[in-house]
C-alpha cells in the first residue's frame, strides 16, 4: 500500500472543492466529510475485494464497507454479474415481479420471527415505516428509543434524551419540531429500570420500542444480560411492539442477525445495507397480523417508486445467496485476529483501548473504562481517535472517520489484509502515543 502523503492528496482534495461548488459539504451523507477527524474526504475511484482506490491512485484496506453492506467484498463478480443481467432486463418496471418474492422469500428463510416483508429503498424508510405500522397497528402514540441509538434521518428518531430523568425527547436536529419529538420517550441503552419507568408511567400509550439489539451507532456497544429479554417482556405485557432496528446487525453477525444469536422474537425487524448488497434497497417485516395493516391490506400507508427494484433485488439476491455457516465462521477468525491485534497493539505502545466486537463488526474505543452506553461512549478520547485514524489512512488503512462508527471485515479481507492492518495499528498506535 503506497504510503498517503497529506500535502500531495491533490485530485482528492482538488476533487472536494469541484464537489463543493455544488454538493452541500462536497458529500451527499454528513459522516463521509471527515467533518469530527479533519481534513478532506478521500475521492473513491474504484473497489475491489477488500481495497479501495483513490483519484490519486492510492489503494486502502477498507474496513468502512460502504457502512456495512459490503459483508462480501467490493465488487464480487456474482453480485456485479446479477446487477448488470438485470439491467439488461429493464432497470424498473414500478410493477411486481419475481425477484422482488424470491428476495422476500430468502429473508423470511432465514430470519424466523418475519413472516411477512415490504422492501423499500433505505434503512431510515424502513425505520420511520416500521414505527408508523406500530403506530396503526395500536392505535398508539408514543415509541421509545435510546440514547446513541440511530435510526436513520427519520424525524420523531431525532430525538435525543431530554434533560435529568424526564426521560421527554427533545430534537436532536433543526427542523425537528417538539410537538413531533414530544411523541419519542429516550431511555439511556442497557438501561432496563429506566424503561420499565417509562411503561410504567406511559405503558397505555406506548405503540413501540425501537432498539439496536447490538447498537452500532455510538461504536459498537453491546447488549447488557437482561436487557433485550427486559424490552420483549415489558412489550408483552403492556401490547407495545417490539422493533429490532437490524439494519447494521442484519446478516452482519449471524444469518439470523442479533435477534437469533440473542433468542429474542421481536414482533418487527428493519433491514438494510447487506440486504441490498450495496445498492438502494432495504426492508421491513414481522408478525403477518401486524404487517397485515399495510396498504394496500390495511389502513397503515406507505410507498415508493423504486420499491423492490429489480437491480436492487438482484444484488440482495446474490449477496444473500453467498451466505453461509463457513463464510460466517471464516470472518469469525479473521475478525477475532484483528481485534487480538488491535489489542495488543495499543497495549504495547502504552494506549487506553476498548475493543467491543459481535462477529466482523468491531469499534476500537480509544478509553480506559468499559463504554456500555452513550454517556461513556462520548468520553472518548475522540481526539486520539482522530490522530489515530490519520496515522493508519497514511500508512494505507481506511477505517470510518468517527468514533461512534464501526469497522466491518468482509469475506474478502484475506490473512494478510488482517496482519497487514495489525502491523500498520501497532505504529498508529505509537503515533497516538507520542501525540
Ligand atoms: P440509511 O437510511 O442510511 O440506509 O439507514 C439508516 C440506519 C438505520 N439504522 C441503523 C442501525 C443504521 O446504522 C443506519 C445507517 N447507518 C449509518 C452509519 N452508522 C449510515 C452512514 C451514513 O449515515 O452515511
Amino acid at each position: 500500500m503506497a504510503k498517503v502523503d497529506p500535502d500531495n492528496i491533490t485530485r482528492s482534495s482538488a476533487a472536494h472543492d469541484e464537489a463543493s461548488a455544488y454538493l452541500v459539504g462536497g458529500v451527499n451523507s454528513p459522516v463521509r466529510a471527515f467533518g469530527v477527524v479533519g481534513g478532506k474526504p478521500l475521492f473513491i475511484a474504484s473497489g475491489s475485494g477488500a481495497t479501495i482506490t483513490d483519484v490519486d491512485g492510492r489503494s486502502y484496506i477498507d474496513y468502512v464497507g460502504s457502512w456495512g453492506p459490503l459483508i462480501l467484498g467490493h465488487a464480487h463478480p456474482r453480485v456485479v454479474q446479477a446487477v448488470v443481467a438485470a439491467a439488461h432486463r429493464g432497470t424498473s418496471f414500478g410493477a411486481p415481479t419475481e425477484q422482488e418474492t424470491t428476495l422476500s422469500r430468502m429473508i423470511v428463510e432465514r430470519v424466523p420471527s418475519i413472516e411477512a416483508v415490504r422492501l423499500v429503498n433505505s434503512g431510515t424508510e424502513a425505520c420511520m415505516s416500521a414505527v408508523r405500522l406500530a403506530r396503526g397497528f395500536t392505535g398508539r402514540s408514543k415509541i421509545i428509543k435510546f440514547a446513541g441509538c440511530y435510526h436513520g434521518h427519520v424525524d420523531a428518531l431525532l430525538v435525543d434524551a431530554g434533560s435529568g430523568a424526564l426521560t421527554l425527547g427533545t430534537p436532536s436536529s433543526a427542523g425537528v419540531t417538539r410537538s413531533v419529538a414530544a411523541n419519542t420517550l429516550v431511555a439511556p441503552y442497557n438501561d432496563r429500570e429506566a424503561v420499565a419507568q417509562i411503561f410504567a408511567t406511559n405503558g397505555s400509550d406506548v405503540a413501540a420500542v425501537i432498539v439496536e439489539p447490538i447498537a452500532g451507532n455510538m461504536g459498537l456497544v453491546l447488549p447488557a444480560d437482561g436487557f433485550l429479554s427486559t424490552l420483549r417482556d415489558l412489550c408483552s405485557r403492556h401490547g407495545a411492539v417490539l422493533i429490532f432496528d437490524e439494519v447494521m446487525t442484519g446478516f452482519r453477525v449471524g444469518l439470523g442477525g442479533a435477534q437469533v444469536l440473542h433468542g429474542i422474537r421481536p414482533d418487527l425487524t428493519c433491514l438494510g445495507k447487506i440486504v441490498g448488497g450495496g445498492l438502494p434497497l432495504a426492508a421491513y417485516g414481522g408478525r403477518r397480523e401486524i404487517m397485515d395493516h399495510l396498504a394496500p391490506t390495511g389502513s397503515v400507508y406507505q410507498a415508493g417508486t423504486l420499491s423492490g427494484n429489480p437491480i436492487a433485488t438482484a444484488a440482495g439476491i446474490a449477496t444473500l445467496s453467498e451466505l453461509n455457516d463457513a463464510v460466517y465462521r471464516d470472518l469469525e477468525e479473521r475478525s477475532e485476529q484483528l481485534a487480538d491485534g488491535l489489542k495488543r497493539g495499543a497495549e504495547d505502545a502504552g494506549v487506553a483501548v476498548r475493543i467491543a466486537r459481535c462477529g466482523s463488526m468491531l469499534c476500537t474505543f480509544f478509553s480506559d473504562k468499559p463504554v456500555t452506553d452513550l454517556t461513556s461512549a462520548k468520553a472518548c478520547d475522540t481526539s486520539a481517535f482522530a490522530t489515530f485514524f490519520h496515522a493508519m489512512l497514511e500508512r494505507g488503512i481506511y477505517l470510518a472517520p468517527s468514533q461512534f462508527e464501526c469497522a466491518f471485515v468482509s469475506a474478502a479481507h484475506g490473512e494478510d489484509d488482517i496482519a497487514r492492518t495489525v502491523e500498520v495499528a501497532r505504529e498508529s498506535f505509537a503515533v497516538v502515543a507520542r501525540s
